[in-house]
């Protein structure tokens, strides 16, 4: 053998390994990834559900006359807002992390926001502009300007119309509806509102009206008319289809909190509050729970309420049990008679997004470790390290056998904190039903938080405790257990 070629064995040697290798690996199959629950979300609901807090805009007749409801009597010459800039709300919504705001184009009074062919009771008999303005367009415009989300809530109810009660009305209904799914550009959101029948105007009659909230209204007709106008759109209403009222209007989900929910148990306006607060494990459908609440007592700005604005403290209260339940945060902030958000609220919310900047800006497990009893074929692709890097598409996911599994997170030194967040990866579904997380004290755990649901997202709220080891149980599972993310935080100050 020359000495070029005996110098040469090794390489070569190494050169074929190296292809054998390079093979080897090219046809590793992927390891068979968790099966996805019966019911999961569609796209748009988990890019809906990733805005978190969005924004309501109550204004009508109401802001004049300082009701809450307007009778639908009010003449539409009260209607004067002379400083309005949707601008100013939008600008100011965004700058406290809301996504999508959703302006009232119609409420229970029946006047419009908008000079809608249909009725002579809008926005176009008003002195706003002298009649020549419109504030669905303004609004829309705005948000679009700023890339805010925009939504409009169009009451079914209308205590102005003469003929709501009848077939006629809903006629009218829907004609409102094409006319602002058509004429305005892309919605995100279309608000159906459960409150519905009692004493109003009614074109003169002055009596009181109710409906049969089951067979008044074809609602299946008029969510397929939103969707054919708009197929992006999401619907709101007791009974979805994408997004549903959470019960009550103090902005709290249940513990727990499932977004399945059967649907053949809802009705628009006459739903089980406790049901639609907690939702169901055992639901035929994925429907994303809406918290709404206002930043003041009412839902229309009232001046007397100027000094009972929410505290940041209320609002952040308020996020835990919202967001930090799994669902979607709708907080209202009404403009004032000048058609402005007023500087009491602005202020408020100025807070509390310094609160929630300071309070999720360090996530304290960073630089932790993280290991798992189990992880799925021992593959990198389910390591529990996916929990704490800063990728929040991938995941840890069990293998198929197991019913519970811990994972114990050690941080680089002890550590004071009060919040953990997990998140589950839901384009699977929602599985996870009970919970534990612990602290290691003198060489035992010891139970800080029981939990039940996760889904998108939970924030485990605890006493300020220090510690450098966290445990977290995962106890009952309706399938292979999965999580996409752990952090960890302290809570800021205003
Ligand atoms: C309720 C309405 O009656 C309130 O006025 C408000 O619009 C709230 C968001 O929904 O059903």
């Amino acid at each position: 053998m020359s000495k070029f070629l005996y110098n040469s064995v090794p390489c070569i040697t190494s050169f074929f390994l190296g292809i054998l290798l390079i093979s080897c690996h090219n046809s590793e199959k992927s390891p068979e990834d968790i099966t996805p629950n019966q019911v999961v979300p569609t796209q748009l609901q988990i890019d809906y559900q990733k805005m978190e807090v969005i924004g309501f805009v109550h204004f009508t007749t109401n802001t004049f006359t300082g009701k809450e409801w307007g009778y639908g009597d009010e003449k539409p010459s009260i209607f004067n807002p002379t400083q309005l800039d949707a601008e100013q709300w939008v600008l100011t919504a965004k700058e406290a992390g809301i996504k999508e705001l959703i302006l009232t184009a119609k409420h229970h009074d029946g006047f419009c926001l908008w000079p809608s062919k249909f009725t002579e009771h809008s926005i176009k008999n008003s002195p706003y502009k002298d009649g020549k303005g419109d504030i669905v367009k303004e609004f829309v415009e705005a948000c679009k300007k700023h890339g805010m989300k925009a939504g409009l809530y169009l009451s079914p109810w209308d205590r102005n119309h003469a003929s709501y009660g009848k077939s006629e009305y809903i006629d009218y209904y829907k004609k409102q509806l094409e006319e602002l799914l058509s004429n305005y550009g892309e919605l995100n959101e279309i608000w159906f509102d459960g409150a519905n029948g009692g004493d109003g105007y009614y074109g003169g009659a002055n009596e009181m009206r109710k409906i049969d909230s089951q067979s008044y209204y074809p609602w299946k007709e008029i969510f397929s008319l939103a969707k054919t106008l708009q197929p992006q759109i999401k619907i709101f209403s007791d009974m979805g289809p994408d997004v549903h009222w959470i019960g009550n209007e103090q902005g709290f989900a249940g513990d727990p909190f499932w977004s399945t929910i059967s649907t053949d148990k809802l009705v628009v306006g006459h739903s089980d509050t406790s049901y639609l607060n907690t939702g169901d494990p055992e639901g035929n459908q994925w429907i994303v729970g809406q918290c709404d609440v206002s930043i003041r007592p009412g839902w229309f700005y009232h001046q007397e309420e100027d000094q009972s604005v929410k505290s940041p403290e209320e609002l952040m209260e308020i996020y835990y049990k919202s967001v930090g339940r799994n669902a979607i945060l709708l907080l209202n902030i009404p403009p004032d008679q000048r058609g402005l958000f007023h500087e009491n609220d602005i202020q408020t919310l100025k807070s509390w997004k310094h609160l929630l900047d300071t309070t999720f800006e360090t996530n304290l497990a960073k630089n932790a470790s993280i290991s798992a009893s189990n992880y799925r074929v021992s593959h990198e692709k389910f390591e529990p390290n996916n929990l704490i890097d800063s990728n929040k598409t991938n995941y840890w996911a069990t293998d198929d056998s197991i019913q519970s599994a811990e994972l114990t997170i050690k941080l680089p030194q002890k550590t004071r904190f009060d919040i953990i967040q997990v998140q589950e990866p839901i384009q699977f579904g929602q599985r996870i039903e009970e919970f534990d997380i612990q602290i290691e004290k003198d060489g035992t755990w010891q139970t800080i938080f029981k939990g039940t649901t996760i889904g998108y997202k939970r924030i485990a709220k605890v006493e300020p405790t220090e510690a450098s080891k966290i445990r977290l149980r995962i106890l009952k599972s309706n399938n292979t257990i999965a999580l996409s993310n752990i952090e960890v935080y302290q809570s800021g100050t205003k």
